[in-house]
């Protein structure tokens, strides 16, 4: 037999060597192919987990309250439900005194009877540092209403009108509160707290007690 041309030899070396490159190539895309079949779901559900966590962390979709008032007697029950105009306030009330009440949310999920200044000032996410160091200011929003002060706080809701029985009932949409993590959610880092106080546009359900005064306060609480 005669030995191979340089051509030849050449061409056949290079076959073996492309031969043996893509048998290589297989054999690696095999492994990884029953590799990444056994990982891919793995990675798939982990990844999904994660997510799935990830969102209900950030996006608690409910939260409540009860709240009570100075004696420690359950007066109302308040639920918070995301929604994607907002949080739904839904306030159903009991034992309260008769007409108009202001009801907020307050910037501390914190209710120590009988005053209930631990609450603190409306929660208001909005409002700028600056405004911050004009609380007393701040607090004229509960005598003139849409009067000198102009800004609503974000955790105001309507009035909530009591019954004879000293029920009532309230519905409201806080479009600018959130459940989800945040500064203006109600589950933020130290709370928030709904408030109920004696009265409305100045005048008070009880007989020498200011209006303003806090009757009734509950912390919202994750669901
Ligand atoms: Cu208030």
């Amino acid at each position: 037999m005669r030995g191979l041309t340089w051509r030849e030899s050449q061409f056949s070396d290079v076959g073996a060597k492309e031969h043996m490159i893509n048998s290589n190539k297989y054999q690696f895309q095999a492994k990884f192919a029953s590799r990444l079949a056994v990982l891919l779901p793995l990675i798939t559900m982990a990844t999904l987990t994660d997510i799935n966590a990830a969102i209900s962390k950030t996006l608690k979709s409910s939260a409540s309250s009860q709240i009570f008032n100075a004696k420690g007697e359950l007066v109302g029950t308040a639920t918070f439900t995301q929604s994607t105009s907002g949080v739904k306030v839904t306030l159903q009330v009991q034992k309260l005194a008769q007409g108009e009440h202001m009801v907020h949310l307050h910037e501390n999920g914190k209710c120590e009877a009988p005053d209930f200044k631990s609450a603190g000032n409306h929660f208001d996410p909005k409002r700028s540092p600056m405004d911050a160091t004009h609380d007393h200011m701040h607090h004229k929003h509960e005598e003139m209403k849409h009067g000198v002060d102009q800004h609503q706080p974000a955790g105001d809701l309507p009035n909530i009108m009591v019954q004879q029985d000293g029920t009532g009932t309230l519905t409201a949409t806080l479009s600018e509160l959130t459940l989800g993590t945040g500064h203006n959610s109600l589950l933020k880092k130290g709370g928030t707290a709904i408030v109920i106080h004696a009265g409305a546009n100045g005048k008070s359900t009880i007989p020498n007690v200011d209006y303003k005064t806090r009757i009734a306060c509950g912390v919202v609480k994750s669901q």
